[in-house]
Parts: structure tokens; sequence; C-alpha cells
């Protein structure tokens, strides 16, 4: 059969990253290798409105029952009606998405507590933050030892996913007026698993059928996410394996190395990337790379578990999400190594197409044709040298190389930690000086830009240009999971990306030495973006809610379900939230208006939805703006609009 050879290039096929990747893509499509770019073409059946707009439902054996809102024929035969179909359907959209990082978290968790009792091979690294934390969870810390401390710490955490009443206590963090106002709305999670499951059982056929409703446990189970399992997670694993601090590293498929044995780590939960980033230089191990002709092990990563290693160990990135498969197609990697999430299927056929060996970890996500390899925490050193001796038995087996020179300088590892250093200088740390720059005008607001990489967009270009516009504009941007791999790629992770800032934004990168647009992590380490905001609004100046920060987020190329669950929590936290492209409920007019307009009314956040990048930058911008308008520091924008006239004169 005569394949079909794709003539693309970046523009003609979106979905594809940058240009490395356009020439990998096209190499690996002229060879008979199927990736995402030749699945979307050999696609025959294109997606369903009803699908697209969330009022399709099949929670019953009656249906599928697809809805049009103002057709009176066209409700389900129980007398579902598209509203109530399009929230039972976001609502299983946040709920396994929280579930994710809530896996996540509790994994963190029995990691942490093994670690404390010394059955890992982890330590405590991050002893000032074990004591804060240990801290907001009432745990005596005097005179007594790490290991008891974190033993303490460690069940307390673990018994919050178990909880069934009360409230969960990284929730306390958040400002007095948002937690006052969630107690208000009766929002507050009880625990952390009974949050979801509850909000699967009131999606289940003929139970709760008031769209309503169904947001209001939506938003109680996401919030059980972001202020709970996602930040559990974050604070755990910086203790664990320390807290980032700025580092440089680089990203983009030119960190593979030829003579090297390539491995890349792939998935989301740190535990597999740091063990085997700790045996990687092991002697024994170089002398194994050696003795097969390679100079040592390079590690690489993609995606979130990327994300972790590069912002704590400054290993590097190879690709984001949309990348997986370009990264295996180059020809050079020995072994992935995939946990959790965000992993594609089609990766086992792609590693067969070459020399290299697709291997899961958990025993929550097996592949078909993958090599299954559990790794358990007790005994991580001992998996991580197999994993890495069967990567350097593959090498001999390499076929043709092809690593494209593309690759990009980063600076990463802003924790909220790190900015309120940077900001603050060393002796006390501090958010006065941001918002001091944001009351003078100087940096107009913050707008967090976050999720994933998509490939029904120009992937990559979609992020980076809504960052551009924000930057110009001076608004000082925070990036985690795979838009930031995508910023790093076009080099706006640099301290001289601070040259494409507006002038206000310029001066003070400048004078503090940093990027524009600070890497603050993973997904989970979205929590980070939580606590800056409430840092924000605790110093003063700024309102004394989320909601009135001159701050906005967005997920310019979102595709998970993870984030919706991070975006409806970010909107219950006072956020406005922009999503690039589609939105799930838009086949409900009923529930969009509510999802878009009036729960800000109950929450102050609300959600939107815009296809264009520039639109979306301008879209943050007005809402910041108007933010700044109502706090009263308004004046500077003459000077703003001044110093663009002035920039496009230039
Ligand atoms: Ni977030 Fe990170 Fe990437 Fe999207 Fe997937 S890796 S957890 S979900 S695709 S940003
Ligand atoms: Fe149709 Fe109602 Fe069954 Fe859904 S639950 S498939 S709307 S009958």
């Amino acid at each position: 059969m005569a394949r079909k050879i794709i003539p693309f290039t970046q523009h003609e096929c979106p979905g594809i990253a940058c240009e490395a990747s356009t020439c990998i893509l096209q190499e690996a499509g002229e060879q008979g290798v199927k990736t995402y770019v030749q699945r979307m073409e050999d696609r025959v059946i294109q997606p369903c409105l009803f699908g697209q707009g969330g009022t399709c439902c099949r929670n019953c054996s009656f249906g599928p029952c697809m809805m049009i809102e103002d057709d009176p024929t066209s409700i389900g035969i129980c007398g579902a009606t598209a509203s109530t179909v399009a929230a039972r359907n976001f609502a299983r959209m946040v709920a396994p998405g929280a579930a994710a990082h809530m896996d996540h978290g509790r994994e963190t968790a029995l990691t942490f507590l093994d670690t404390a009792r010394g059955e890992t091979p982890f330590e405590i690294k991050d002893e000032k933050k074990l004591h804060f934390v240990a801290d907001l969870y009432g745990i005596k810390t005097e005179g007594r030892s790490k290991q008891d401390i974190a033993i303490e710490l460690g069940e307390k955490c673990l018994a919050e996913f178990g909880q069934q009443e009360g409230t969960l206590v990284m929730s306390t963090r958040a400002p007095a007026k948002r937690q006052a106002l969630w107690k208000k709305l009766g929002v507050l999670p009880r625990g952390v698993d009974r949050e979801v499951v509850e909000l699967m059982h009131r999606t289940h056929m003929g139970t709760d059928q008031d769209y309503h409703n169904l947001i209001f446990q939506s938003t109680r189970c996401a919030l059980a996410d972001g202020w709970g399992a996602s930040m559990i997670a974050t604070e755990l694993q910086d203790i664990l394996f320390g807290t980032p601090v700025p580092l440089r590293t680089v990203v983009n498929l030119g960190v593979l190395r030829e003579d090297h044995v390539n491995i890349v780590i792939h998935g989301h939960e740190p535990q597999v990337p740091e063990a085997m980033a700790m045996v990687a230089q092991e002697p024994e191990i170089v002398a194994a790379a050696q003795e097969v002709g390679a100079k040592g092990i390079n590690l690489a990563g993609v995606c979130c578990s990327g994300n972790e290693v590069l912002m704590r160990r400054g290993i590097p990135i190879a690709g984001g999400f949309i990348q997986q498969e370009v990264v295996l197609a180059t020809g050079a990697v020995e072994a992935m190594v995939v946990d959790v999430q965000c992993v594609m299927q089609g990766l086992s056929g792609v590693a067969k197409c070459y020399h290299t060996e697709l291997i899961t970890t958990s025993p929550r996500a097996k592949i078909p044709g993958a090599t299954h390899i559990e790794f358990h925490h007790q005994h991580a050193l001992e998996t991580a040298r197999d994993l890495t001796l069967r990567a350097i038995g593959r090498f001999k087996d390499r076929g043709k190389v092809h690593i494209p020179d593309q690759k990009m300088d980063v600076v990463a590892g802003f924790s909220h930690e790190t900015i309120n250093h940077m900001l603050g200088g060393t002796f006390r740390g501090s958010y006065r000086p941001l918002n001091d720059n944001i009351i003078n005008g100087r940096i107009r607001g913050v707008g967090a830009v976050v999720g994933c990489d998509s490939c029904r967009v120009e992937s990559g270009k979609v992020h980076t240009t809504v960052v551009r516009e924000l930057i110009a504009n001076n608004v000082l941007v925070l990036v985690t999971g795979c838009a930031a791999t995508a910023c790093g790629r076009d080099g706006l992770l640099r301290p001289e990306a601070a040259e494409l800032a507006g002038p206000g934004l310029k001066e003070v990168c400048e004078t503090v030495g940093m990027p524009p647009v600070l890497h603050m992590g993973s997904c989970v380490d979205n929590s980070r973006i939580l606590i800056a905001a409430t840092a924000i609004v605790k110093e003063g100046g700024l309102g004394d809610d989320i909601s009135q920060v001159p701050a906005a987020g967005c997920a310019p190329e979102w595709m998970s379900e993870k984030a919706i669950a991070i975006g409806q929590y970010c909107v219950a936290s006072g956020f406005y939230v922009v999503f690039g492209r589609t939105f799930p409920t838009t086949g409900s007019k009923v529930l969009t208006d509510y999802l878009f307009r009036e729960i800000q009314e109950e929450y102050g956040g609300m959600w939107a939805v815009e296809e264009d990048p520039t639109e979306m930058a301008r879209m943050m911008i007005r809402h910041i703006e108007k933010a700044r308008e109502a706090l009263g520091i308004q004046e500077e924008k003459d000077r703003v609009l001044f110093d663009m006239a002035m920039r496009r004169d230039m």
C-alpha cells in the first residue's frame, strides 16, 4: 500500500511544536512511523458537535441521548436537559482531573512517610520547609528529630485523603476573606477522596439534576485538588527532594546526546525520575555505559516528570506533551520510562519502530506492547539501576540517529520561596517589592499561563503569542507544565527575554536579573501560583482577596481533564480564567452563561474561552486593568500606552 507522505511545515500542519519537531516528524512519516500527525490525518470520523459541546449523555442504556438546548424534542428519555447533561459531563472532567492530582498527592505522602521511617533511599532535604508545613498542621516541632516530625506530618497528610468531615489544612492558607466566602457557600472540601466519590455519585443517572448543584460539587472537588492534594504534593515533594531555586538548563530535542545512552523519563510523579537521577552517575553504571561504547548516561525529561527534575536538578527537558513521540523518532532514545498521566498509547507503536524500550512503572498504568517493571519507592535505587542497565543494553541496537540541533537555554526553579527571596532580598523574604511595582504600575499585573500543548492548534505558538503579548504590556508571567516547556523552547525563560517586555517590567527584570516569565514547575505546582497570589494579598495594598489582585490565568492549549479541574479551582479561588479554542459546555447556553458570567457574583472569578491568542492576552489585560481601576491604582496607564506607541514607532 502506498504510504501518504505528509508535506507539512509547522504552518501547514498545526500541532507540531517547533522546527526541530517538524523535520523529525517528516522523516518519521517517510519511514512509515505512525505518530499523532498521521493519526490525525488518518481519522475519518471528525469530532461530533454534541460531544464537543458537552450535550451527549450515555449515562444509561436508554441513550446515548443528544441534546439541543432550545428544542423540546431533544431532551433525554429520562427528561434530562442540556444544562444538566453538560454539567454532568463537566463534572466528569473535574472528577478524573482532580483524581489524577489526588492520587499523585497520595503517592507522594506514602513515599514521604516511608522515607521518614527510613524505608526508602530518599531523605528529608528541606528541613526549613518541613518545620513550616508541620506548623500548619499543628505539629509540635521543638526538640523533635526531623524523622519524628516527618512521620507525624506524613500521617496527617495521608489521613486527609480518607477524611470524611472537617476541612483540609492547606485550605486554611487562603486569604481570610476567601476562606470565609467558601465557608458561606458551603464549598470547603471535607476530605480529598470523598469529594471525587460524591461528584461521581451525583453524575449517576437520576441523581443530581440541577446544573448549579452539580457545579457546586465540582467546585468542592476541584478545591480538594488545588487547596488540598496538589498542594500536599508540591509541599511534601519540596521537603523530600528539595525546594527549587533558580538554575540554568536547556530544553528541546537537541538535549539528547549522540554519544550517550539516552533515557527519557515521562509522566508525572517525581519518584522514578529522582531515583534515575540518583543512579545515573554511579561509577558502575557509567562503566557499564562505557563498555557498550557510550560516554555515559544522559537523562532527559518529557511532560511534568521532566518539569519536576528540571526544577530541582536542572535535568534538561527533551519535549513537552506533544513532542513525546517526536523524542522517540530521533532514534536516539534507548529507553523511555513512564509512570502516570499524559502518556500517549501511540508511544508503544513508535518505540517498536526503533531500538527503544518503552517501560511502564506504575501498577496504575500499563500499555500493551510496553515492558512493565514495577517501581516501589522502598527499592527505588535497585529498580532505577535495573532500568538504566536495560537502557544501556539497547545502545548497541541503535539504527540511524537524527538529533536536531535545536535546544534553548532556560532559567527555571521559581518556587514561591524563591520569588519571595529574589524580590525581597536574602535577609528577609517579602512580596513587598512586587506589590509596590504593581501599585506603581511598572508591572501592570500577573498572568499565569499554564497547561498542555495541543495538536489542534499551532502548538507552542499559541502559548508564546499569549506570553509575548502579556509581557509586552508589562504583565509578569508565571508558567507551569507544558506551557512552560513551550516558553522555554521559544527563549522566553531567559533573563534576556526582558528585551521583549514593556519598559516597566523590563526595568524590574533587569534590576533583579530575572526573566519576565517565571517557570514555577509542574501542573501540581499550580498550587505555587495559589500561594503566590495569596502572598500578594497578604503583603497588602492590592485588596484583601485573590479576586481583587490584578491577575488572570489561561490555558491556551489545554487538552486534559486535569486542566478543567485546575481551571475550576482557580475560578473558585477568584481568578479570571481563559481557555483556548474550545470549552466543554458550549452545547448548553444556560450552563455556559453561568460559568462565564453569573459564577463571578458568587466566587469573584469566572471562565472565558477564546481561540485567538492575541485576543486571549488582551482579555487578560483588560481584566487586569479593570482590577487596577477598582483598586484605584490606574494612573500609570497613560504611560504604558505611550510606551506601546513608542515601541511601535521603533
Ligand atoms: Ni499538565 Fe503535566 Fe502537560 Fe497538560 Fe499533561 S504533562 S500535568 S496535563 S499535557 S500540562
Ligand atoms: Fe438519556 Fe437520561 Fe439515560 Fe442520559 S441518563 S442516556 S439523558 S435517558
